[in-house]
């Protein structure tokens, strides 16, 4: 059974850039190069490297396509509208020619190389038109990086004749997705990687992709329920609430919820760790606005808190970084350890400095830090209770600061975490149009005969019918950083820019949103009625744009 909205919803005909409605024709634009790291960047990747941003544009008459078949994956995280992006790209392999197939792999990029599949078939793709989740296919995080995984997966794709392979993922997926493409070119297998870019993170941006898709529903998910906390905190006029919101690295999520609902605290991690700010500082900072509150009787109260601040404490990120080097180091010896020794294991092969930071923190904080990866390398933030910890230490403060004086109201918390609930919602009008086209245009730069490319659709701020539509060499958003203690060519991470539009604006008005109470009540996501209410793009890619 499904419900009456996603019965409604499944009739929504995504809109496409007027270009690629029709027929089209590819122009090149001039050659590319990294972001950063050119030398390396061209050595590692001589095929793919230098390549053409390309566009699409209104062609004369529909070329003739032979058929042909494609294999998807997805990876990582879930994010809204990822079955969009599987039903343009099918609508667009069969507008090109009706024979063409597609093929999803199960369980994200492990089913490439297990050879687990499924043929997706209209019937298929039409149950899952313009829903949430990734439940089509599912997905994973297995890692793609080694030989021996391409070559399996190089296996079934001839098997299966397949022409291209298509990476819906965020930044390390689609780094492992050039990897790939370029393997399948020096080897000249004949097989194409496309990537498209996705991530509730919002963090896997550039100049030529302005957003990651996901990212608009799951902030209108998150300020919806965060409208509704502050419409409580200014009813029952009695708690601050400790929100933390998702985004593992980057503070994109945290700023756009800001933007949309007004609270009176919020952190973002890039500032902190701009301003070298220690715990204590963010702390007394927060204690500062509940005291500023308080000494107005207002005892209540938001606070925003992202995903991954505890990162960009700069003492905490010191010691994230020796203790990736320590651990890749030490892998052997590390696992021989017994589980209730690891802690004691790990403090004793730091630096005194790190390790006198390490024995500081909180049992449940040191044990995530040290024990708990994904299979990315990366600290499982979603894990760390920042929220609960922050609370608890602006009480201490508070209650120091009452006995001084300093503080003169009552202080009593709630805590959030505003995650899961967003991933897989049903893909607002945005992230549904943006993620049709997203697959669209996969389809036709498979079918122009690209790999190494990624999925770019632009001028998101105006209407669907005037975005642009092409590909981007991946190699060009690449640089190198150190992962598990070895440097690697990676699709650099798009932080919090504290000079770009939506700081600036967030900067110029926090002071007054801290004292007074300005909350903003978005309300739930609309997907019928009026543009302004149900087309609306997201704060930031407005004042980016
Ligand atoms: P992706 O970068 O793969 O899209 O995932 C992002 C994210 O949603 C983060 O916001 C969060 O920290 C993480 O996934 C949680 O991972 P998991 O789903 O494995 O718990």
């Amino acid at each position: 059974m499904i419900s009456q909205l996603q019965k409604a919803r499944s009739a929504y005909q995504p809109k496409v850039p007027a270009a690629i409605e029709g027929a089209t024709k590819l122009a090149e634009g001039k050659a590319t190069q990294s972001v950063a790291d050119q030398e390396d960047i061209k050595n590692l990747f001589p095929n793919t490297y230098g390549m053409p941003i390309v566009t699409f544009e209104k062609g004369d008459q529909e070329a003739k396509v032979e058929a042909f078949n494609v294999g998807i994956i997805l990876s990582g995280g879930q994010a809204p509208g990822g079955h969009n992006v599987i039903s343009g790209i099918f609508d667009g392999i069969k507008k090109l020619n009706k024979d063409s197939k597609l093929y999803g792999f199960l369980g994200g990029p492990s089913g490439l190389v297990d050879h687990k599949y499924i043929e997706l078939t209209s019937d298929i793709i039409d149950e899952y038109r313009n829903t949430g989740g990734f439940d089509i296919i599912g997905s994973g995080r297995t890692k793609l990086e080694e030989t021996e995984q391409f070559d399996k997966g190089l296996e079934i794709c001839k098997q299966l004749n397949i022409k291209a392979v298509i990476i819906i993922g965020g930044d390390d997926s689609n780094t492992n997705a050039c990897v790939l493409a370029e393997y399948y070119l020096a080897k000249n297998t004949g097989i194409q990687v496309i990537g498209c870019p996705k991530t509730i993170d919002g963090d896997l941006k550039n100049e030529m992709i302005e957003t990651s898709f996901g990212f608009d529903t799951a902030t209108k998910v998150y300020s919806e329920v965060i409208g509704n906390i502050e419409r409580d905190a200014n009813s029952a006029k009695k708690y601050w609430h400790f929100i933390k919101l998702m985004g593992r690295s980057a503070s994109h999520v945290t700023l756009e919820c800001a933007l949309q609902t007004q609270p009176n605290v919020t952190l973002i991690g890039e500032e902190v760790e701009a301003k070298n700010q220690s715990l204590d500082d963010v702390v007394t900072y927060i204690a500062e606005a509940v005291a500023a509150r308080a000494a107005k009787g207002l005892n209540f109260g938001t606070v925003l808190v992202p995903e991954g601040l505890i990162e960009f404490i700069p003492a905490i990120k010191k010691l994230i970084a020796e203790l990736n080097d320590m651990l890749a180091a030490n892998q052997a010896e590390f696992d021989t350890i017994a589980d209730d020794k690891k802690i004691e294991y790990v403090a004793s092969k730091l630096s005194a400095e790190n390790a006198a930071i390490f024995n500081s923190l909180p049992v449940g904080v040191s044990r995530q830090l040290a024990l708990e990866r994904d299979p990315h390398g990366n600290v499982q933030v979603s894990l760390i209770e920042t929220e609960q910890l922050l609370a608890d230490m602006v009480a201490k403060k508070l209650a120091e600061w009452k006995k001084e004086g300093k503080f003169v109201g009552k202080f009593a918390t709630q805590h959030h975490f505003f995650g899961y609930e967003g991933r897989c919602a049903a893909p607002s009008n945005f992230d549904a149009d943006y993620c049709y086209s997203l697959g669209r245009v996969a389809a036709l730069l498979i079918a122009s005969g690209k790999t190494g490319y990624m999925s770019s659709v632009r001028n998101t701020t105006k209407p669907a019918a005037e975005w642009l539509a092409g590909g981007i060499p991946i190699t060009a958003m690449m640089n190198m950083e150190k992962r598990n203690g070895k440097m690697k060519p990676v699709i650099q991470k798009a932080l919090v820019k504290l000079d770009g539009g939506p700081f600036k604006y967030f900067a110029s008005k926090r002071a007054e949103w801290a004292i007074e109470t300005a909350f903003v009540y978005p309300g739930p996501i609309q997907y019928f009625g009026p543009t302004e209410v149900c087309d609306q793009p997201t704060k930031t890619l407005i004042l980016e744009h």
